[in-house]
Formats: structure tokens, sequence, C-alpha cells
């Protein structure tokens, strides 16, 4: 039976600064999703936070360690009944790298936001996260 009580599946994803930019990663699956940019993440396990999972889910698809520093406000439905939650994040070390479910990855200045073609979905978030960067 399925367990209507646990609400949503969350998939969070991270609006990840560095030097007044924002990472974007394109996707390389599934085929209905490739070659769209996102904000990188992915679902949360149980029992884990959705700053865990996405501490967890940077670390497994680029190969980074970063840190969140708070919720974007806003949540956006993906597929029925999943829902997308993001929160802003910073690089501690490493270089990105799509090491996971991505075959390109961009540093986004604000005035660079539209260069790529963001998932349906991600766009609003990204909007949101846009207000986190630097004017110039
Ligand atoms: N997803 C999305 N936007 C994101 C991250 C994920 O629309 N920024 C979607 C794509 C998948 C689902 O969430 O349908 C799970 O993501 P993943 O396959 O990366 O675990």
């Amino acid at each position: 039976m399925t367990d209507r009580s646990a609400g949503p599946v969350v998939v969070v994803a991270g609006a990840l600064y560095d030097r007044g930019r924002l990472l974007a990663a394109r996707r390389s699956a599934p085929a209905e999703l490739a070659g769209r940019w996102e904000l990188p993440g992915g679902k949360l396990e149980p029992g884990e936070s959705p700053e865990e999972a996405l501490v967890r889910e940077l670390r497994e698809e680029l190969g980074v360690e970063t840190e969140t520093i708070r919720r974007i406000p806003g949540e956006w439905p993906l597929k029925p009944g999943y829902v997308l939650r993001v929160w802003a994040a910073r690089l501690l070390s490493g270089d990105p790298e799509p090491l996971e479910d991505h075959d390109e990855l961009r540093w986004l200045a604000r005035h660079e936001l539209d260069s790529v073609d963001w998932l349906d979905q991600d766009r609003p978030a990204v909007a949101e996260a846009a207000r986190l960067l630097p004017e110039v």
C-alpha cells in the first residue's frame, strides 16, 4: 500500500555560489531531460535532512565539499508526487566536475543566467537564486 501520509518526495537542489557566480549543470540523463540545465541535486534518502542530502549529492555528482547557507524560498512541482526545494550553498573545497548525471558545468554570473536552457521547473528557482548574486 502506498503511504500517502509521508507527503511528496522531496528533491533538493543546490544554488551553489562561488566568487559571485552560480553553478549550472547540464543533465546527461534521462533522455527527456538530457541537454537541459539544472541546479544539481537529488532525492532525499530516508533519515537524511535536506541539508545533509544536498551536501551528499553535490559530493557524489560534482566531487566537491559544500555547506548549505539557507533555503531559497519556494517549492516547485516536478512530476506528480515530487517537489523541488532549493538551498543556497557555498563551495568549500574542490573544483566541480561532472562525475554523475551531468556532462557539462558552467559558472554563470547574473547577466549570463539566460544563456543556458534551464529545465522549466528550475526556472523560478533560478530566478530566486539570482537575488543572491552580485549586481555586476
Ligand atoms: N530534478 C529537477 N530539477 C533539479 C533536480 C532534479 O527537475 N534541479 C528532477 C529530475 C528527476 C528528479 O528530480 O526527475 C530526481 O533527480 P535525480 O535524477 O537527479 O535524482
